[in-house]
């Protein structure tokens, strides 16, 4: 059995679970999204889940739809292989952008995230005017911003970006680090803590998925492509987007779009 709490689960859910008949009802958390299902890590393990007909249709929005972690209201069948998701439970926090399109208002990307690392790379991906952009979104979303700035091993002057993040944005929490040669990886465990979802949003290349395999210490990301059969018998691959460190920290690693 897995420990909801190790999961993210804390009292400003179990407050809102409160209203649910508990021995029908139980809670799982997005780990993934499919076009039509979702990966939902529940007590009993990591599988399929599936919305009502019902939540579907009272669906006015995309944003109203799961996410990768939000907390879900499910019920099990099949032995507790397949969820079925009736609602999602109010969000605490959530990282999202405006949509081009105009008939969907904002897209959600991410759900009760505690913790952003806002990476850059200390190359010419290195950019303030982008960086605070990425900061106007985390601001707004609820969690609270860390700069990271990756491939410090690229960089003779990391000492100096710190200093032009730090008097730019104003925000005091930069850390420079090297995911390749494993430098600073220790300051960014220093903010991760257990039951605590931390995402990481960065352009493409910055080394997200590095960083990611560097707290995990092994390559979990290229490894973590499951296989599934959905319901009509039709294996589905699912890249997982919510992680969970030894450490007891969660994180969700954005699917670059
Ligand atoms: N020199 C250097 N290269 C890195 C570092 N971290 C990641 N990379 C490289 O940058 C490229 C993109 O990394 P990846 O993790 O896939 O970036 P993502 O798109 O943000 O997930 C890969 O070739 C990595 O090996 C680092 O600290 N230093
Ligand atoms: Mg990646």
């Amino acid at each position: 059995m897995i420990n909801l709490n190790s999961l993210g689960w804390n009292e400003f859910f179990n407050n809102s679970f409160k209203n649910f008949d508990s021995s029908t009802y139980k809670c799982g958390r997005i780990s993934a999204e499919n076009k039509t299902n979702y990966l939902v890590l529940t007590e009993s393990g990591e599988i399929t889940g599936e919305v009502s007909g019902k939540y579907l249709f009272e669906s006015e929005r995309q944003s109203d739809l799961p996410k990768v972690g939000d907390w879900a209201v499910i019920t099990l069948f099949n032995n507790n292989e397949l969820a079925v998701i009736h609602q999602i439970l109010p969000r605490r926090t959530k990282i999202s952008r405006k949509s081009g399109d105009r008939k969907i208002d904002e897209q959600v990307i991410a759900a009760n995230v505690d913790l952003v690392f806002i990476v850059q790379s200390l190359d010419n991906n290195f950019n303030l005017n982008r960086l605070e952009r990425y900061l106007a979104v985390v601001n707004q979303s609820g969690a609270e911003p860390v700069v990271v700035l990756n491939k410090s091993d690229l960089c003779d002057d990391a000492d100096k970006k710190i200093e032009s993040v730090k008097e730019r944005a104003r925000i005091d929490k930069v850390v420079a680090v090297s995911a390749v040669a494993n430098t600073g990886i220790e300051l960014l465990n220093n903010f991760i803590k257990p039951g605590k979802t931390i995402a990481f949003v960065g352009s493409s290349g910055v080394g997200k998925s590095t960083l990611i395999n560097a707290l995990l210490g092994y390559d979990r990301l290229t490894k973590s492509e499951v296989r599934k059969q959905d319901s009509r018998g039709r294996h589905t691959t699912t890249r997982r987007e919510l992680v969970l460190l030894p450490s007891g920290g969660i994180l969700i690693a954005i699917r670059p779009v």
